[in-house]
């Protein structure tokens, strides 16, 4: 079922040249920008009604305000089934955990005695998380964002999602259970390119409250709202880009085909255009896998989604002649998700470079990670995960850097600071020291 692209022929090319090689499709955030960019502007300049047009347009709803009343809020999380409460509160629990493990003391570096640079870590002042609407509804998501702004110490955030015609205007009722079940006071029924540009720009609500501008933006969005928030990064801070889900499993001649064919489905449940992509040395286990995939298919709830994703260009089957080439390979591609199947696969984990997040050994499914692991599933897509790591507390706060120095400290300094400023032609940065000595 799964398209191969056989590597082994040859020694392996370079990483420029192996990135082209291997399936991807990237989603064209360029191609829309022209089209958000009005929106963008529009929200700016005439606020909630321009929004709640836009509201009107897309979600095919005009919600009678912005701001979700806390009693909705209430009432989403008594009427949530028992048994997604519970399991949403192993997530939070677990997620908790981990996130708060992240929290960053301040480093104090003593550079000469007298003179200190401390590395204090401040969490931006307020937050704006974005849950979509559309295909699925990821109560998961809302943990997973919310969760690393509190444990960062974020002191207001704003959990932002599109109204839906069919819950009268309001987002999504689980998703509504979701955020006050994470003590969330302030939801907006606000999406796409408009909700992004209206916590970007703030305005003011039907009944005439406030809704107040955020310092950052995180959670992932279709293609428009990841053009509006790349049109508006500057005057916000954003994520990394998180396009399309793709999982990548690197397995030699020891990884189960039932289990690797699972977890290759269970993201291409997500999206038509999803990646599911084996890097693997065993030609063996190539076979296996697609007789696996052509057996599970048919039996998954959403079948055709999952047969167009594992048959697109963008997933497929890589063979490598070894792991040393494997590893490789999974470095050239950045996968959101990688999962290692192999012989050893804690040390085989240790060499990978890139990837969004690593799931080692049989007992690591990404589905694991997806709601329960503790670990975050908002994560670079798209070969992002070259340069970029996925949310963690460390999204919402700010090294800043405080300089303390003595009078002697200073004075022992002085004169590089005077010659450098001398050699830049800016003397005047000089004189501000040597102005303090002059007796
Ligand atoms: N795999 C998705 C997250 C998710 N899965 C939400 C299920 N619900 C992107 O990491
Ligand atoms: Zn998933």
């Amino acid at each position: 079922m799964l398209r191969r692209t056989d590597l082994r022929a040859h020694p392996l090319p370079s990483t420029t040249v192996l990135r082209g090689l291997l399936p991807r499709t990237e989603t064209d955030v360029d191609a829309v920008l022209h089209q958000v960019r009005p929106i963008v502007d529009a929200v700016r300049e005439r606020g909630v009604d321009a929004a709640l047009e836009y509201a009107e347009r897309f979600d095919k709803v005009r919600p009678s305000g912005i701001r979700v009343p806390a009693a909705t809020l209430r009432g989403a999380l008594s009427a949530l089934d028992d048994g997604v409460r519970a399991a949403l509160e192993t997530s939070i629990e677990r997620a908790r955990k981990v996130h708060a493990d992240q929290r960053r003391t301040d480093i104090v570096t003593t550079v000469v005695p007298g003179g200190t640079v401390t590395e204090r870590f401040v969490p931006v002042r307020r937050v704006g998380l974005y849950v979509p609407g559309g295909r699925a509804v990821y109560p998961s998501s809302v943990v997973m964002n919310v969760v690393p702004a509190q444990e960062a110490g974020v002191e207001s955030l704003v959990v932002a999602s599109p109204p839906q015609a069919e819950h009268g205007g309001l987002p999504h009722p689980t998703i509504l259970a979701a955020c006050a079940l994470l003590g969330v006071e302030e939801v907006w029924a606000a999406g796409g390119a408009q909700g992004i540009a209206l916590l970007a720009h703030g305005g003011t609500d039907t009944d005439g409250t406030e809704l107040e501008v955020v310092d950052v933006v995180t959670g992932p969005g279709n293609v428009y709202v990841t053009a509006a928030k790349r049109l508006l990064r500057g005057l916000i801070g954003i994520d990394a880009e998180a396009g399309t889900t793709e999982i990548a499993v690197l397995a030699d001649d020891s990884a189960d085909a039932v289990h690797v064919a699972a977890d290759l489905i269970s993201q291409a449940e997500h999206d038509p255009a999803a990646a599911s992509v084996l890097v693997t040395t065993s030609d063996a286990l190539a076979d296996a896998v697609d007789a696996e995939l052509a057996r599970q298919v048919p039996e998954t709830k959403h079948s055709e989604r999952i047969r167009t994703a594992l048959t697109g260009p963008q997933s497929g089957t890589v063979l490598v002649s070894d792991l040393d080439d494997g590893v490789a390979v999974v470095d050239a591609y950045a996968a959101e998700h990688l999962e290692i199947q192999t012989v050893d696969a804690r040390a085989v984990a240790r060499r990978v470079r890139n990837a969004g997040a690593v799931f080692v050994g049989p007992w690591s499914p990404v589905s694991l990670g997806d709601y329960c692991a503790g670990s975050n599933h908002v994560l670079p897509t798209g070969g992002c995960a070259r340069h970029s790591a996925g949310l963690s507390v460390q999204t919402f706060l700010r090294g800043v850097h405080v300089v303390d120095y003595s009078e002697e400290a200073l004075r022992d300094v002085a004169e590089a600071v005077v010659v450098l400023s001398g050699a830049e032609d800016l003397p005047a940065h000089g004189q501000a020291v040597t102005a303090r000595f002059r007796s």
